[in-house]
């Protein structure tokens, strides 16, 4: 490890920020040493948790006054592509919350720019980093089903998201590009990129702007056929907030993570091993959110390892590229009633 903590700021001090700032708070090896949001309400607010460090309001002065390694942008999609810039022509590492872009456009320019001025960009796409979806991935990549060819990733809850986050009740484009962009992206780790994508939308919630319920057919280029379903219009009894169930069938055996983080390992001759893949809560996460808590914390942790070694990260801006574009490319078949090749780069 290097002996001098990597220096980074924190964009954006909304409701989702707080996790990163304590993500970073336990790690060794990272001060967060300015704080910036364009609120100067929330600003002094979120200072209470890191009193030690500088505020700004605005992110283009705090570039030009001080010297850091990295910024950490919290903000809404909107804010992201004047903010990267920003920080590809400063020479800063970079972290992008997702969506990570408005457009497609706007991710291949924000992508350019970080090459170009040689600088990481990585998109804080966490889900695949939750602790059952990472044993899920990681069984699956070590061959124990197989080769796989059948797949399902559905996230189906009830929760009340609007409370915390109540911008999501007000966008045209709600559940693909809020939660869909992160359950695409868990079927792209686990099964390759996409040649051909099909998608159904519904809206249940008759109160919000956009869609709650959303179905999609893939066919991976490797050969798998996955259908990545996800809703936030499911009454359940037990509702598996934020839990993302995965099953897939491979030649040798299967895997099935089920609610309560059990992982099913199912052999070829009947055998069933279950596995219990549950997150060790960070002591500052809370119910029912402690999933998600422990994915930035993972992500956070992997992305300092990768940094110190001058690698990428797994979520760097091409490959996120890839998952925003089966996002376009869902909205497309819907509002087009046809099958989408999505972009790729
Ligand atoms: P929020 O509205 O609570 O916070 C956003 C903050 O950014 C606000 O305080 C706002 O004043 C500030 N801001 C906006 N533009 C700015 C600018 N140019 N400079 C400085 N500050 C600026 O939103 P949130 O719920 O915290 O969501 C923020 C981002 O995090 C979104 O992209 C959202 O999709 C994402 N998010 C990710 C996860 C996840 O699990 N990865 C979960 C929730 C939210
Ligand atoms: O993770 C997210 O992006 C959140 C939520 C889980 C509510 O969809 O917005």
């Amino acid at each position: 490890m290097e002996s001098k903590p990597l220096r980074g700021a924190l964009i954006g001090c909304g409701f989702f920020a707080l996790n990163q700032l304590r993500a970073w708070q336990d790690l060794d090896g990272v001060d967060i040493v300015a704080l910036c949001d364009s609120d100067p309400e929330r600003l002094a607010e979120f200072a209470r948790y890191a009193p030690e460090a500088g505020t700004f309001s605005d992110a283009q002065i705090m570039l030009r006054e001080l010297e850091l390694d990295f910024i950490d942008i919290a903000t809404p999609t909107s804010a992201h592509k004047p903010l990267v810039l920003m920080g590809a022509w400063a020479g800063v590492d970079i972290i992008c919350q997702k969506p990570f872009a408005a457009t497609l456009d706007d991710a291949r320019l924000m992508i350019d720019a970080c090459a170009e001025h040689n600088v990481g960009l990585t998109v804080h796409e966490n889900f695949r980093w939750q602790a059952p979806v990472r044993a899920t991935i990681e069984h699956l990549r070590n061959g124990v089903i197989g080769t796989p060819f059948f797949g399902r990733v559905s996230f189906r809850s009830g929760f009340d998201v609007y409370r915390l986050q109540p911008y999501l009740a007000k966008t045209p484009r709600f559940i693909i590009e809020d939660l869909g962009v992160h359950v695409l992206d868990i079927a792209r780790a686990l099964f390759g990129d996409v040649a051909r994508l099909t998608c159904e939308t519904r809206r249940i919630n008759p109160v919000i702007a956009g869609e709650d319920v959303a179905t999609v057919m893939l066919a991976h280029e490797q050969g798998v056929t996955s259908v990545v379903d996800f809703s936030y219009a499911t009454r359940l009894a037990n509702d598996p907030f934020p839990q993302s169930l995965i099953e897939v069938d491979g030649d040798r055996g299967s895997l099935r993570l089920l609610a309560d983080f059990r992982l099913q390992i199912h052999d070829a001759h009947g055998h069933v091993e279950t596995l219990d893949v549950a997150p060790v809560a960070p002591a500052w996460s809370d119910a029912p959110w402690f999933p998600i808590q422990e994915s930035v914390l993972r992500l956070q942790r992997e992305w300092l390892s990768n940094r110190l070694r001058g690698q990428a990260s797994e979520t760097c801006g091409v490959d996120n590229f890839n998952t925003q574009a089966l996002v376009e490319a869902a909205y497309e078949s819907a509002v087009k009633g046809m099958t989408v090749v999505p972009a790729r780069l």
